[in-house]
């Protein structure tokens, strides 16, 4: 039943409005066992402008999850030695995939059927024969949304940076790149000093606002490659890929000065904030040691007097 229509000529009226801009291809992953259907689906969504990734066995499933890190998974009810439904349980058992849009495709049409394969985790119940537009109108919509809560999701909302839980999967990622390509990385951890003292002289909105100026100021002087989070209060966390500890201790010394110069408005009043740093080489350890020794090394730089930089 699949190909019956051209899928080209419908594509390209819809690309016109979801793909119009240049936004990151939806990453889909489809599991269905009929390879037909399965080659049908990769024709629609690439067509589409999707990226997509098709398995015709379940138990590639766990290994497809990991590799292409799907935004949206379509799944086949049906296939030999286990249904859709399973899957989508083992899926929503993962905190890391709780938020992926699960959409099921199936010639299944008994809706008690289709009823209780949503209440398992799906999203949306397509059956098939599926009108290409209606199936990717449907992914569309939900990759759009599912991105859009990601986004809330992973940033802090005083500054915009990374917020903490994100700052430490990046530190993961960037573990296993620098082991990939055998290249350095640093970790540092950066702390406003006598923070408590400058919300209680000037009121905790002034905090808030220096807050914001280090961010700023941090996006702006660090490289596009880099990953700044707030990892606490007045904390914050700073990923250089690629960077050997001298040349961080530099870059974050000379941020340092510079904005330790800024003048901070307060009404009438105008001050100055300083911040130390501890700054830790990757040297082969795990997430959370590279974090303790760079925490050592910040807690040396406040003991040694503050504003300045530790590794
Ligand atoms: P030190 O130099 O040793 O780091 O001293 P400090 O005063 O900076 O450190 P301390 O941990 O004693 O105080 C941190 C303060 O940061 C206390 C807390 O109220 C404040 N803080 C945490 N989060 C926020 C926030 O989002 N906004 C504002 N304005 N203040 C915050
Ligand atoms: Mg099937
Ligand atoms: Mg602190
Ligand atoms: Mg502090």
């Amino acid at each position: 039943f699949y190909p019956s229509v051209d899928p080209g000529q419908l594509i390209e009226k819809i690309e016109t409005y979801t793909h119009g801009n240049t936004v990151e291809p939806y990453r889909v992953l489809v599991l269905d066992d009929s390879r037909a259907q399965a080659k049908f689906m990769e024709n629609v969504l690439t067509r589409a402008g999707m990226k997509a990734h098709i398995i015709t066995e379940p138990m590639q499933i766990i290994r497809a999850l990991d590799e292409f890190s799907p935004e949206i998974i379509v799944l086949d009810m049906y296939m030999p030695g286990c249904t859709g439904m399973e899957i989508a349980r083992v899926i929503r058992q993962q905190d890391r995939l709780h938020s992926v849009p699960i959409i099921y495709l199936s010639a299944e049409d008994d809706v008690s059927k289709q009823l209780h394969a949503m209440s398992l985790g799906g999203d949306d119940f397509l059956t098939k024969p599926i009108d290409p537009k209606h199936l990717i109108a449907t992914i569309h919509n939900r990759g759009r949304r599912a991105r859009s809560l990601l986004a809330l999701m992973i940033r802090d909302s005083l500054t915009g940076l990374f917020n903490h839980t994100h700052t430490l999967h990046l530190l993961d990622q960037e573990i296993v790149k620098a082991r990939q390509r055998d290249q350095p990385l640093c970790f540092a951890m950066l702390d406003i000093d006598h923070f408590k003292k400058i919300n209680d002289t000037y009121g905790h909105p002034i905090g808030d606002r220096v807050l914001r100026s280090l961010s700023m100021f941090l996006k702006q002087r660090l490289r596009k490659t880099d990953h700044i989070g707030r990892y606490g209060g007045e904390e914050f966390a700073l990923i250089l890929p690629g960077t050997r500890e001298s040349d961080a201790k530099n870059v974050i010394n000379e941020i340092r000065e510079r904005f330790a110069e800024l003048l901070q408005p307060a009404g009438a009043q105008e001050f100055n904030v300083t911040f130390s740093c501890g700054v830790a080489a990757w040297n082969g350890e795990n997430a959370q040691a590279l974090c303790e020794r760079a925490d050592r090394a910040l807690y040396e730089a406040k003991r040694l007097g503050r504003n300045n930089v530790v590794s």
